[in-house]
């Protein structure tokens, strides 16, 4: 996407700045992130959604700013210029749309960046890892008012284990020979662990354990802190939807407590940190306990394991489909994703004991 494209579509949107300068941010596997700078201190981050992934754009965008707005509303002591440092602000188009719309399917959205922020891929000091469960633990009380249903469910059945089941099992039926010699040893893994890996989605569906507004993407990368290691707030609200408390704890964890990142090829790098486990536990209840139920306490250390399984199986089955869905660098680069998963997985299975 050239220079002058991207000036074009930022200046769709209601700002009262000039494009100067982008910068393609690699921060997602799907959608395409851009840093705007401007004629004033102010920066935006224009992002371009995959509507491969994202069916429903307007819907997906909507829940977005919901959210936002409800956020914004519970710190009523500052002033909307502090809102921008502190929470994620969307901008209107010039017609008054949280979208533009260009031709063949190109949906964009505007934020206004949070300046002096920075992200980790890797937690490498417990104070990230303390104030990235304060964070989530904050995102989930803050919202825990809100009606989950008014939402729009971006993508069906997204932490649904036996729909992912479904897809895996198709990819393998699809994969040419030489993909599924290599995916041979975690193929065994997976057969093994089915029935435990069920068990959060049957007390879900067995209404066991309460819906809530969850956000769906919880890595750690997916947190906004100082350069002085304090959090912000949580960031990309793609798919923010109605789920358990459990998807969101399990997926932060599976990265906050990676001792390598997702991407490490390196397996002996691959651990699960038991200290920065405890920290961030410690705070994320503090912050929500009151909303929590004992049956969903009980059942937090396995929606980790759960969730490190998750992410392998889906790694796996792009893997086995050719990579269609994730972004890849390389060749293996999603059976290597799957590789450091499963490394994650049986660590975490030495070191925590889930009952
Ligand atoms: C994808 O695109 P990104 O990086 O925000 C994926 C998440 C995975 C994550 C793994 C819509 O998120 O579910 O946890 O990669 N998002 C979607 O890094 O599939
Ligand atoms: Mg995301």
């Amino acid at each position: 996407m050239n220079t002058k494209k991207l000036s074009e579509i930022f200046n769709k949107f209601e700002h009262d700045t000039q494009f100067v300068s982008c910068k393609e941010l690699n921060s997602g596997h799907i959608n395409d992130t851009f840093l705007i700078t401007t004629n004033t201190s102010k920066k935006f981050v224009l992002q371009r959604i995959n509507h491969l992934v994202f069916k429903d754009v307007p819907g997906l965008v909507n829940n977005k700013v919901l959210i936002s707005k409800h956020l914004q509303k519970k710190q009523p002591h500052l002033t909307k210029n502090e809102l921008d440092k502190h929470v994620l602000c969307f901008v209107k188009t010039k017609n008054t749309n949280n979208y533009y719309h260009q031709l063949e399917n190109n949906f964009w959205n505007l934020m206004i960046f949070i300046d002096d922020s920075v992200t980790h891929t890797i937690v490498k000091d417990k104070e990230i890892a303390f104030e990235a469960g304060k964070l989530l633990g904050t995102f989930l009380n803050q919202t825990s008012d809100f009606d989950s249903s008014k939402l729009t469910i971006v993508i069906p059945n997204f932490n649904n284990m036996s729909f992912r089941f479904q897809q895996y099992n198709d990819a393998l039926q699809n994969a040419t020979e030489k993909r599924l010699q290599n995916a041979k040893m975690y193929i065994d893994k997976i057969a093994l662990l089915k029935d435990e890996m069920h068990i959060l989605q049957q007390l879900k569906e067995n209404g066991k354990i309460p819906i809530r507004v969850t956000h769906n993407d919880t890595k750690v990368s997916n947190a906004l802190f100082t350069k002085n290691n304090k959090g912000i707030c949580m960031i990309d609200t793609d798919t923010v939807m109605p789920g358990i408390v459990h998807y969101d704890f399990g997926d932060a964890i599976r990265t906050i407590c990676n001792t390598a990142s997702e991407d490490e090829k390196d397996l002996t790098k691959v651990s699960f940190n038991t200290t920065y486990y405890q920290a961030y536990k410690e705070v994320f209840f503090k912050e929500i306990q009151n909303t929590l139920t004992d049956l969903e306490i009980k059942y937090l250390p396995l929606a980790v394991k759960t969730m490190i399984f998750i992410m392998a199986l889906r790694f796996l089955t792009d893997y086995l489909n050719n990579d269609v869905y994730y972004k890849t660098n390389y060749l293996e680069h999603n059976l290597d994703r799957a590789k450091n998963q499963f490394k994650l997985l049986e660590d975490f299975s030495e070191k925590i004991s889930i009952f």
